[in-house]
């Protein structure tokens, strides 16, 4: 027997980006011809892909890890590192995909619809893209950044326009094989079907599927029987099917009270499914108590408001009547729903900060900065260079982050720590000689030599200078 996997978890981790590279141009006669360091590669990223020739995900149970390629490092010469390559997973039209605290991300349908579920990490720009005016030769280059990497959860939702849902044998399995061609496993024994089977069903012009799911019983909610976890597989269906056993040979039940019990599991279940149009179908009429029971309980049915079909699988009855009443309600839903959207890529949507950045003060009494530049800029400094920390420490200046952190408060010493609790860069705080300069005026300027500018015009300027400066920086980065 094949293994159906309808629900896996997927460790995915994206390309890291390479780092830039620190070079010095070099030719005889000219031993230091400038920086020449190019930039590190893009990481690669992991993307989820819909193709339709893939039906389960299977594969996914068994090989959960999955990684794109690093992008490669910068070389002298100018020379840029290579990229990562993406890595595509195809997945089945349905699937959903959650993170690891079930909330949904992506719900990909249709051909082709993607979705990044993990981005790679930038590459490192090389002492060469670093060089300014000021800096004209940098003996330092950027750290690549790592990529995305985390657990989500995929869930295979079947896309189908019909479900038929009842009580175990009531007949779901056989009418499917009797109105189309699948070929499920029919049996006289309870939850004979483990796994939802899917069957395509052509009536006139109408070409709909049909999606039978394992069998439901009172307390299903709770876990009974296979429970309702089957259910979500019917979840986007445009049309529910009660099939309802007429022979059923358990003295405690009926059609209506059968009835009664799945819908109550329906609502139990949620997820608007009962809301969905149903039409009731009697089946197993070929048995004679069968009939007379179907006659019996059709008027109180029909008051309720559902269209009746009385079938019988064994011997085929009814079933083009209620193959053509179903595609009727299928194409009216399918003419109601929007055209079929173009294929979609889903981007997982970053949080946006608009300040740039935070400073808060901790109980501890250490000071927290987030914020989506400064963790980059941590991420992309080698420590163990002096120059690039330093390049560092200019960089948040520029920002306005040692303002930011002086306002709160701190004090040279106090603990730093950029980043969320638990990856964070933590450092003694020693406020930059232009930070500190820059309280009294920037270096090689003295207020006291100028007019005197009213407060509120100093701090325009002084921002202007400083949106400048962040800009300045910005346009290194090639993103
Ligand atoms: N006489 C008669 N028996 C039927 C009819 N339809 C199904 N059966 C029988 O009912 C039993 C159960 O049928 P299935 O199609 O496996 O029922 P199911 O609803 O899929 O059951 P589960 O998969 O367990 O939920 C089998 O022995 C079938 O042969 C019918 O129209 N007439
Ligand atoms: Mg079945």
């Amino acid at each position: 027997m094949t293994t159906f996997v309808d629900r896996v978890e997927l460790h995915v981790a994206a390309g890291n980006g390479g780092h830039g590279c620190a070079s010095v141009h070099r030719e005889k006669f000219k031993p230091l011809g400038g920086p020449d360091g190019g930039n590190g590669g893009r990481g690669g990223d992991v993307i989820l892909t819909v193709d339709q020739s893939v039906t389960t995900l299977l594969d996914y149970h068994h090989a959960p890890h999955r990684k794109a390629t690093n992008g490669k490092p910068g070389e002298g010469g100018n020379r840029s590192g290579k990229e990562g390559e993406d890595l595509v997973l195809p997945v089945p039209d349905g699937t959903v995909v959650l993170d690891g605290q079930g909330n949904v991300l992506a719900d990909l349908v249709g051909e082709g619809t993607s979705f990044v579920a993990a981005q790679g990490g930038r590459g490192g720009l090389g002492n060469a893209a670093l060089a300014s005016s000021r800096r004209k030769a940098p003996g330092f280059a950027l750290l690549g950044e790592p990529g995305d990497a985390g657990d989500i959860v995929l869930e295979l939702k079947t896309v189908a326009d019909v479900a038929l849902v009842g009580y175990p044998s009531a007949g779901k399995s056989s009418l499917i094989s009797v109105m189309s061609a699948a070929k499920p496993k029919i049996a006289d024994y309870p939850f004979t079907t483990l796994v939802p089977n899917l069957g395509v069903v052509t009536a006139g012009s109408t070409v709909y599927t049909v999606a039978d799911v394992p069998g439901l019983i009172p307390g299903a909610s709770q876990g009974k029987g296979l429970g309702l976890e089957f259910l979500r597989h019917v979840e986007r269906c445009s049309v529910l099917v009660h099939v309802l056993d007429t022979a059923t040979l358990e003295s405690d039940r009926d059609p209506v009270s059968d009835l009664d019990v799945i819908e109550e599991e329906l609502r139990s279940y949620g997820g608007g499914l009962d809301k969905r149009p149903r039409v009731v179908v009697l089946n197993k009429i070929d048995v004679p108590d069968g009939r007379d029971l179907a006659e019996m309980v059709r008027p109180d049915l029909e008051e309720r408001g559902y269209r009746v079909f009385e079938v019988s699988a064994v011997a085929r009855t009814g079933l083009k009547e209620l193959s053509f009443a179903l595609a009727e309600l299928v194409a009216k839903h399918r003419a109601r729903k929007p055209k079929e959207e173009a294929t979609r890529i889903v981007i997982r949507p970053k949080a946006v900060d608009d300040a740039g950045f935070t400073v808060t003060r901790e109980e501890d009494g250490l000071f927290r900065v987030r914020g989506e530049k400064p963790e980059r800029w941590v991420r992309q400094t080698d420590f163990n260079n002096d120059e690039a920390v330093g390049f560092l420490a200019d960089r948040l200046n520029r920002l306005g982050v040692e303002a930011e952190l002086m306002k709160a408060g701190a004090r040279s010493g106090d603990g730093v720590a950029i980043g969320p609790e638990d990856n964070a860069v933590v450092f003694d705080w020693e406020p930059t000689v232009t930070a500190g300069a820059e309280m009294l005026g920037r270096r090689g300027e003295d207020h006291r030599f100028e007019a005197p500018r009213p407060a509120a015009q100093r701090r325009r300027d002084r921002q202007a200078e400083r949106d400048e400066a962040v800009q300045e920086f910005e346009d290194f980065e090639p993103f």
